[in-house]
């Protein structure tokens, strides 16, 4: 297993340690080129993998049976709806144990032994238990390479006492990351098929989707987007997909709240070609914007949609290197991208604050902004944060990291962590409510103990405000905590995080001077604003999202 995660070329694993799983831990320890990292619970375990994998490709977190497992499932479920390569390891009982009528700790208190593999099938794309160490090399192999092949989390589980068991060594890693090849001939029709859309197309649109990177395709999509001329939109999940300084770009297509001038461009497009999309009810804004299937190239991870027809076997990176050497500029594919400029002329910059006046989430957002140069990763939460990031403008090499089909509030603080693990040397900067934050406050800590220097903005509105704009009532409100405060708890007698408390404009640009400076530890700047306080698009979109929820329920 050690010598695998190596050569899958992960540097760190992530842990929380329990007596099933304590000798696999030193085995593991063994291998000093993947450090062992751990966390506070299994939960961050999970989504600290699961930030690593964004950052690196994929990841690998260790756990104890059922009481840690069953945690970690939920970022194993956010690995799922995200692609995301996650490794989910756990410890289990001991051999002996399982046909012998033997009660255990941290199980059901039932004979069953089976329901956390059981379970673990559901999300994920392959799960395996070893029962004898002869199966240990092939199961573990058949996970992994299940893992890279679609892009999804695994889960393999090894009993207590077979984590010290001799098995055959592992081989060279032969082909465990190859991803599978498309059928050639059901390729060559899709591109055909797909060249004479956008042959014939006045007016055509590219639209990058959130699988675009999870599938290897973002250099065959610009590539793409080149070879044809026209306008580039990305989705919410795929913002830095594509550079935002590029000429072709034209901004964040999300339905009635996208970018200014963005939304015209897609929805007038008579061809779309949408890469790796995810159309939800969050994403077409309660189903109210989504481009007709009639005018989409439909581009999914192992199938392309086009005109009505369906080319099976076609994988996404295939799909648009091919189409890139095929596609031809249309001299009219200029006319939409000049029709937008002509739109950006009405943006204005936001304007500056009275520096002494309660701070604002615009002043707020204007100043976050600036921190972000081409070695930032902006980490957005759930929550107004998501709308506050959309709007941030990412200079060519910034990176912008969001959960939007998952969408568990918590997440960003563990996976920001994993993340800042995997990226030492990249400015890494997170933006998260102050409702988010209270679910995995704790993974600080683990950013005090690496000495990770991670901006974290906390934006202290005084509840959830997105759920207020959906459905307001009392359980929208929560308790405050004093944020910047908890910094010293964390720091304890040997760390060196940072607590700031910015209620004003001037007290935030402050505040960020000295995190932009500080590099060893992370700083959190509790951004105190009015519960009100949020961004026009969360308002519009969280009144379609409620209208699609509360559809009266059709008789048939
Ligand atoms: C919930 C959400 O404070 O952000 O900007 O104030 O909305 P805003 P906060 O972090 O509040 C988040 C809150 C409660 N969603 O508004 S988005 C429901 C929810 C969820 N995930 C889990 N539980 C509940 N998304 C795990
Ligand atoms: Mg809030």
């Amino acid at each position: 297993m050690a010598t695998r995660l190596e050569q899958i070329g992960l540097k760190h694993h992530f842990a929380v340690a329990g007596d099933y799983n304590l000798v696999l831990l030193d085995q593991l320890l063994l291998n000093e080129n993947v450090r062992q990292v751990y966390c506070c619970n299994e939960l961050n375990c999970g989504f600290a993998a699961e930030g690593y994998a964004r950052a690196h490709g994929a990841a690998a977190c260790v756990v104890t049976y059922t009481v840690g497992a069953l945690s970690a499932f939920n970022a194993l479920a956010s690995a799922y709806a995200e692609s995301l390569p996650v490794i989910l390891i756990s410890g289990s009982p001991n051999t002996n144990d399982l046909g012998a009528y033997h009660l255990l700790h941290h199980t059901l208190g039932t004979l069953n032994f089976r329901y956390q593999l059981e379970m673990a099938r559901h999300i994920t794309c392959e799960a395996v238990a070893i029962t004898h160490p002869e199966e240990a090399p092939w199961l573990i192999d058949k996970a992994i390479r299940a893992a890279f092949r679609n892009r999804k989390p695994v889960y393999i589980e090894i009993p207590c006492n077979l984590s010290g068991a001799l098995c055959s060594a592992p081989g060279p890693r032969a082909s465990l990351l190859d991803l599978p090849e498309s059928d050639p001939v059901s390729l060559a029709a899709a591109v055909d098929a797909a060249t004479e859309v956008l042959r014939k197309a006045i007016r055509p649109i590219l639209l990058a989707g959130p699988r675009l990177r999870s599938y290897g395709g973002v250099q065959a999509f610009r590539e793409l987007a080149e070879a044809v001329g026209c306008g580039v939109a990305v989705m919410p999940s795929a913002k830095g997909f594509f550079p935002e300084e590029h000429a072709q770009y034209v901004g964040v297509y999300l339905g009635s709240v996208s970018s200014p001038g963005c939304s015209e461009l897609v929805e007038s497009a008579d061809a779309v070609l949408a890469a790796g999309p995810i159309f939800n009810d969050y994403t077409t804004v309660g189903w109210t914007s989504q481009p007709a299937a009639s005018k989409t190239i439909h581009v999914d991870p192992d199938r392309v949609h086009v005109a009505g027809v369906t080319y099976s076997e076609v994988f996404l990176n295939d799909f648009l290197a091919a189409l890139a050497e095929a596609a031809k500029k249309n001299p009219r594919n200029g006319t939409t991208l000049l029709e937008f400029r002509r739109t950006q002329l009405e943006c204005n910059e936001p304007p500056i604050a009275d520096q002494d006046a309660p701070l604002t989430r615009a002043e707020m957002c204007r100043q976050v902004q600036d921190v972000i140069d081409p070695n930032t990763t902006l980490i957005v939460e759930t929550g107004d944060s998501w709308f506050n990031g959309f709007n941030m403008a990412l200079p060519d090499g910034a990176r912008f990291e969001i959960e939007m089909q998952y969408g568990h509030i918590g997440w960003s603080v563990p996976a920001t962590f994993g993340y800042a693990v995997a990226a030492p040397d990249r400015r890494i900067v997170l933006m998260v409510g102050d409702g988010s934050f209270q679910l995995t406050a704790q993974e600080v800590c683990q950013m005090v103990r690496l000495k990770l220097p991670v901006i974290i903005f906390l934006v202290n509105n005084r509840g959830y405000t997105i759920e207020v704009e959906i459905h307001d009532g009392p359980y929208n409100n929560i308790k405050n905590w004093d944020y910047a405060g908890i910094m010293a708890a964390f720091n304890s007698t040997d760390g060196d995080g940072r607590g700031i408390r910015a209620t004003t404009g001037k007290g935030l640009a402050s505040a960020i001077q000295e995190a932009v400076a500080h590099e060893t530890g992370p700083t959190l700047i509790e951004c105190t604003i009015d519960r009100d306080d949020c961004t026009k698009q969360l308002m519009e979109w969280g009144s379609r999202v409620a209208a699609a929820n509360g559809r009266a329920p059709v008789r048939a």
